[in-house]
């Protein structure tokens, strides 16, 4: 067995973590968390926050900063409600949002989860200033959630990545799409490594794939459930740029797990649950949005070179 390399801090907190709570709302809030993030086109960041009322019920709220750390300006009332009479599969909320900006329609595409009577599904919905969106519904049906669609085609399709859950376990997997309705190809992309490993139970992806010179770079979750809870952890993998179903490189340890008491403690204990990201200009500087313990939200810094370094030196195999 080989000795494990010392640990690399791969990821920051930032010191006025956590950046967003739900006393920062104009509207009566439980907790606020699991944002989306992205940057517009006159550099503002724009995180599509997980808002949770006392029924237990999310919607999604958009809060905007000029700087992605302080100074976040929140929507006066909900962005995008469920609309359970039109979409029933929203009856019990929308949660998980992921955003990317797709060069080719001129839109934001928004992946999150639909909660219904039925289980979590994946829904879509574009808009171009998030103040209106169209919905396309569900392109995933249940159980199926933590999907975002990639920027460009691959291959000459839309590609989807998702976390549907079967009776072999929860693991990530990709749909390809030539309109963005009907849904094919479906290919698994990185499973649950089961045994004592720390992403062994479930995994799923977190924020939108990034593209670099050297492959896709994935941040996923990985959930290890031990006799206190589920610990949520993540991870980094890299894919091959024109060939997503081919993994270069999986990290063998996780990179940045609940520490912070503000991540320790709240309505879900020992979770970190990023599902957005944005690049610095500098093309390098990562700024990683995260939810902690379901309850707030918390930003951490890291850097795309030293991540690639990091999985190309510490991958199975
Ligand atoms: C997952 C999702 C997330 C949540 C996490 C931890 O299954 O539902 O929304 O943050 O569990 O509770």
């Amino acid at each position: 067995m080989k000795i494990p390399a010392p640990h690399e801090i791969l990821f920051q907190r930032h010191p006025k973590n956590p950046i967003l709570t739900a006393a920062d709302w104009p509207y009566p809030a439980h907790t606020v968390f699991n944002p989306a993030a992205t940057l517009l086109a006159d550099g503002t960041t724009l995180l599509l926050c997980r808002v949770e009322d006392r029924r237990g019920h999310s919607h999604l709220c958009a809060a905007r900063s000029a700087n992605g750390i302080d100074g976040w300006v929140v929507d006066a009332e909900p962005t995008l409600l469920p609309s359970p009479i039109d979409h029933p599969e929203e009856l019990w909320g929308i949660e998980d949002p992921r955003i990317t900006f797709v060069d080719e329609l001129g839109k934001y595409a928004v992946a999150y989860t639909a909660f219904g009577r039925s289980g979590p599904a994946v829904a879509l919905a574009l808009t171009t200033d998030f103040r209106t969106f169209e919905r396309c519904g569900v392109v995933m049906q249940p159980d199926d959630k933590d999907a975002a669609l990639l920027p460009r085609r691959i291959d000459g399709s839309f590609a989807l990545i998702h976390r549907p859950v079967a009776d072999s376990g929860a693991h990530i997997w990709l749909s390809l799409s030539p309109d963005l309705t009907n849904w094919g190809t479906h290919r698994p992309l990185l499973l649950a490594r089961r045994g004592a490993w720390w992403d062994a139970n479930k995994v799923g992806l977190s924020p939108p794939p990034i593209e670099t010179e050297e492959g896709w770079l994935m941040l996923y979750h990985g959930v290890r459930q031990t006799a206190s809870g589920a610990l949520y952890r993540l991870g980094v993998a890299l894919f091959e740029r024109e060939r997503f179903d081919h993994c270069i490189a999986r990290g063998d340890s996780w990179i940045f797990g609940p520490e912070a008491p503000y991540e320790c403690k709240g309505d879900v204990g020992n979770v970190v649950f990023p599902c957005g990201l944005v690049v610095d200009p500098d093309g390098d500087t990562i700024k990683l949005y995260y939810g902690a313990a379901d309850t707030s939200i918390a930003l951490a810094i890291g850097s795309i070179r030293q991540l690639l370094s990091w999985v190309k030196r510490n991958h199975e195999g």
